[in-house]
């Protein structure tokens, strides 16, 4: 029965949510780009999701690249510098550790930035939606040319312009779009190893495209295997599917407790989603998550990390 205005009674209620952690078995886990704030990395809808004036949800894109790679190749070689320099926060870690706790905890994760498994998120128990900045593939569809684990910074000499630092306060002239592009000639970018023709591209999944079917018939069967006690979504505007269908394709009306981790977890239109068995928690995930699961995982290290 959908709750009226009042504030839900698993509003911010961490006893009442050990005590639904104590009863689960199974539980799931949704992220998106607020788990990773923490670690220094701009969210998309963060600073209106611009990226020197283009929509990043455009430049996420086949149609984009085709048009102007140089452009799309400088926008993830600047978040690839970014995540490289980032470091796994202690939502990353509290998350790794009750994998460790709890066999039956699979996490989602829509993050590209790799801090998943930097935190040594066993990788059995996590699933990497929309691809890797570190995975590259063959622009050439047919190609299917795959390296994992490309970590070079700069990607290529062509596109140093998105691997400078610069002093605190200052802006990367990068960001600046008054700032005039530096013409980088399409030439200049790498082409595939393989078929020799088509264009080095990120291995992440571009919107349009097909998420990875294995993994998704993974995702199905893992949930389909059992009732799931709980599903965490952490930090996400849960706007991008299939992502955002998860929470309610994993939940058994009546039992399974939905929970809310986000900034904006308070909003009338939140709360007005809750159902009885759902929680939310309004703050940041990296301050949240250890506090939520320290009944599971135990109290973190100075560091954010777990024994
Ligand atoms: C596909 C990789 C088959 C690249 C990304 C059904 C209905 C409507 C549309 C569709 C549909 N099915 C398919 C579509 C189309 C499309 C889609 O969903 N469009 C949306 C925009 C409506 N989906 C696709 O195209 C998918 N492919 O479906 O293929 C197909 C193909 C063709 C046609 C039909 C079907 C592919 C989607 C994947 C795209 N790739 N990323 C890259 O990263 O560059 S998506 C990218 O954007 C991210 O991965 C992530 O998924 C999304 C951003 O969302 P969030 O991570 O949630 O981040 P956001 O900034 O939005 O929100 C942050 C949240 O955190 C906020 O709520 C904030 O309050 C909170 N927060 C901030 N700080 C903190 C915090 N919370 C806690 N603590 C903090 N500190
Ligand atoms: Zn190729």
């Amino acid at each position: 029965m959908k709750a009226t205005l009042a504030i839900p009674k698993n509003y911010n209620n961490v006893a009442a949510f050990h005590e639904k952690l104590a009863a689960s078995k199974r539980i799931l886990a949704v992220c998106g780009a607020g788990l990773s704030a923490a670690s220094g990395l701009p969210t998309f809808r963060g600073a209106g999701g611009l990226w020197r004036n283009y929509d990043a949800t455009e430049l996420a894109t086949p149609g984009a690249f085709r048009q102007d790679p140089v452009l799309v190749w400088l926008f993830y070689a600047y978040r690839r510098h970014m995540a490289l320099k980032a470091k796994p926060n202690a939502g990353h870690h509290a998350l790794a550790a009750l994998a460790k706790k709890m066999p039956e905890f699979l996490c989602l994760s829509q993050n590209v930035d790799n801090l998943h498994p930097r935190a040594n998120h066993p990788d059995d128990q996590l699933k990497l939606l929309h691809g890797s900045l570190f995975d590259i593939k063959c622009f050439n569809k047919s190609c299917g040319w795959i390296e994992h684990h490309n970590y070079a910074d700069p990607f290529c000499p062509a596109l140093v312009a998105a691997s400078e630092d610069v002093e605190p306060g200052k802006a990367l002239p990068l960001l600046d779009p008054k700032q005039k592009l530096a013409k980088i000639p399409e030439s200049e970018l790498p082409k595939c190893p393989s078929c020799k023709t088509g264009l080095q591209r990120p291995g992440v999944v571009w919107f349009g495209e097909q998420l990875d079917e294995q993994m998704l018939r993974d995702i199905d069967a893992w949930i389909d295997r059992h009732v799931v006690d709980m599903v965490l979504v952490i930090g996400t505007s849960s706007v991008v599917y299939p992502a955002a269908g998860y929470a309610e394709k994993a939940r058994t009306e009546g039992h399974t407790s939905v929970v809310t981790v986000n900034l904006d977890a308070a909003t009338p239109e939140n709360l007005y989603q809750l159902e009885d068995e759902d929680f939310a928690f309004a703050g940041d995930a990296v301050v949240l998550l250890p506090q939520l699961l320290e009944p599971v995982i135990g109290p973190a290290n100075g560091d954010g990390t777990y024994e």
